[in-house]
């Protein structure tokens, strides 16, 4: 088993409620228990003109591999209607892998830890919610550092 953590976003059809479904799908995963589950957070898309995101984040038990795990998160996303038309596109929902373990992935389809974590106060956040205090990414980077560099600006707390 190893402590792995996802983020999960939405910024169409009931963002909150997509969040919900893919959490319950997330406990029904085999070989995998959900852990715990941060409070939601709405915030501004990267992307101008989109409408505003739904993020939090799952910890997960699982002894899924890497890939694996990410298959299943797709099928999620897929069984919840997400049609990838462009990168960084409005979704229904999105299933980002950000920690698994203290393993550095970096394969084609997956890299871990998630490349843009370190930017992102709708990862962090609600991440610094369920990791401990004093986690250090596989990179060496100390969780609080990563915080302590990225504002809680345009964040609002659900
Ligand atoms: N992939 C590689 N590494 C990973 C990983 N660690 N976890 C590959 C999951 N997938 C990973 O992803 C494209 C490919 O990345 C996958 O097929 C997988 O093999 P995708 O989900 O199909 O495409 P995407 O989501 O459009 O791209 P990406 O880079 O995941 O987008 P982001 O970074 O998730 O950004 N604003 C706010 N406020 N909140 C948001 O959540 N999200 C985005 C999308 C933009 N603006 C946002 C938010
Ligand atoms: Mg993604």
């Amino acid at each position: 088993m190893e402590r792995i953590y996802i983020g999960l976003g939405s910024n169409l059809a009931a963002p909150a409620e997509q969040l919900r479904h893919a959490l319950e799908a997330m406990a029904h995963l085999p070989q995998t228990r959900l852990v715990g589950t941060s409070a939601f957070y709405q915030s501004d898309s990267l992307l101008p003109g989109q409408p505003r995101y739904t993020n939090a984040v799952a910890a997960l038990d699982s002894s899924l591999e890497p890939l694996q795990l990410l298959d299943a998160l797709q099928a999620i996303e897929n069984d919840q209607g997400r049609e990838r038309l462009e990168r960084w596109g409005p979704r229904t929902l999105d299933l980002d892998i950000l920690l698994y373990g203290d393993r550095l992935i970096d394969e084609p389809r997956l890299k871990v830890p998630h490349y843009q974590v370190h930017l992102r106060a709708f990862v962090l956040y609600p991440l610094a919610e369920l990791a401990p205090a004093d986690l250090r990414l596989a990179d060496g980077r100390m969780l609080k550092d990563l915080l302590a560099d990225c504002p809680f600006v345009g964040l609002e707390r659900l």
